[in-house]
């Protein structure tokens, strides 16, 4: 399946960068954003994902997050959330950027990543700004409030709004020093994460996407894989190993 130009970069102390987005957690059962289960009811996310969104109507806003916490709850970590997991083990040298807040990642063992764009499981208040883990599902309260009486929003970034800054800072330092980027199950819309592939193209990485559709990254890959993540992955780390074992025992 891999190109020598790949399997010759395939060594133990190869920086590896994996990038995440919901195509990967679709095998899961979880909707993806663009895909044609990414609607609820009529809206599109980035309708409902807005701090506007929220002011306007926070009980729409938190019924919709308590739909995709419902699904996500009943959901398992895919055979591609798990291969992703081996390549932390495989690899020393790996970080994973996931743009889902669906936590499977975590839950199929890596702890090696940054959620760039949050994490549903997390609620923050709106007056003191402190975060808590919440797994109430359903959720007893719509919207739900903090004990100080304010409202709690989820813990995940808003269209319109700033990425973490040390978070934005550690993927981009990580993007521009890597060998090698794997991009899976991202439709490369959404900024900034959109735009890392080039960062580490231009650095001389070598740009592996993961995807059935093609996108913008493709591109800019050296190369793309075009099929299901938990199909693909498997069979990619499968290849690592092996080069791995013969090539450096
Ligand atoms: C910001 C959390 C500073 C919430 C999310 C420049 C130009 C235009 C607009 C902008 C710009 N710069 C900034 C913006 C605005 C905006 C943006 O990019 N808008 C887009 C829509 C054009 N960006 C922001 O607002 C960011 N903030 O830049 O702050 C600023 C602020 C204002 C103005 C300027 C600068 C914040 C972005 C974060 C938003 N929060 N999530 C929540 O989830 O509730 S984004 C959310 O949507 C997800 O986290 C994810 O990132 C994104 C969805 O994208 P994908 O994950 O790629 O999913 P998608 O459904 O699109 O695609 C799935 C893919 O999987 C497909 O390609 C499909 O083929 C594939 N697939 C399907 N099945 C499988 C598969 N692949 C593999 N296996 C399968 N089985």
């Amino acid at each position: 399946m891999l190109p020598e130009s790949l399997r010759e970069r395939i060594r133990p102390e190869t920086k590896l960068v994996v990038i995440t987005g919901a195509g990967i957690s679709a095998e899961s059962g979880v909707p993806t954003f663009r895909g044609e289960d990414g609607l609820w009811r009529r809206f599109r996310a980035e309708e409902l994902a807005t701090s506007w969104a929220f002011q306007r109507d926070p009980k729409l806003v938190w019924e919709w997050y308590d739909w995709r916490r419902g699904i996500i709850s009943r959901a398992k970590p895919n055979p591609g959330h798990l291969a992703i997991a081996e390549l932390e083990r495989l690899l020393p040298n790996f970080y994973l950027i996931t743009q889902n807040v669906d936590g499977l990642h975590r839950r199929a063992g890596n702890r090696k990543l940054v959620e760039i764009h949050g994490n549903l499981w997390f609620v923050r208040c709106t007056r003191e700004g402190t975060v808590t883990e919440n797994y109430e599902v359903p959720l007893k309260e719509i919207p739900p409030r903090c004990r100080c009486g304010a409202l709690l929003r989820p813990h995940v970034v808003w269209f319109g709004e700033s990425l973490d800054p040390d978070d934005l800072r550690r993927s981009l330092e990580l993007v521009r020093n890597c060998d090698l980027l794997l991009v899976v199950g991202t439709s490369g819309v959404v900024q900034p994460v959109a735009s890392f592939p080039w960062e580490a193209k231009e650095r001389g990485a070598f740009v592996l996407e993961v995807n059935p559709q093609s996108t913008p990254i493709s591109s800019v890959a050296d190369l793309s894989l075009r099929g299901k993540a938990g199909e693909v992955l498997p069979k990619l780390v499968e290849e690592i190993r092996e080069v791995l074992l013969r090539r450096h025992p």
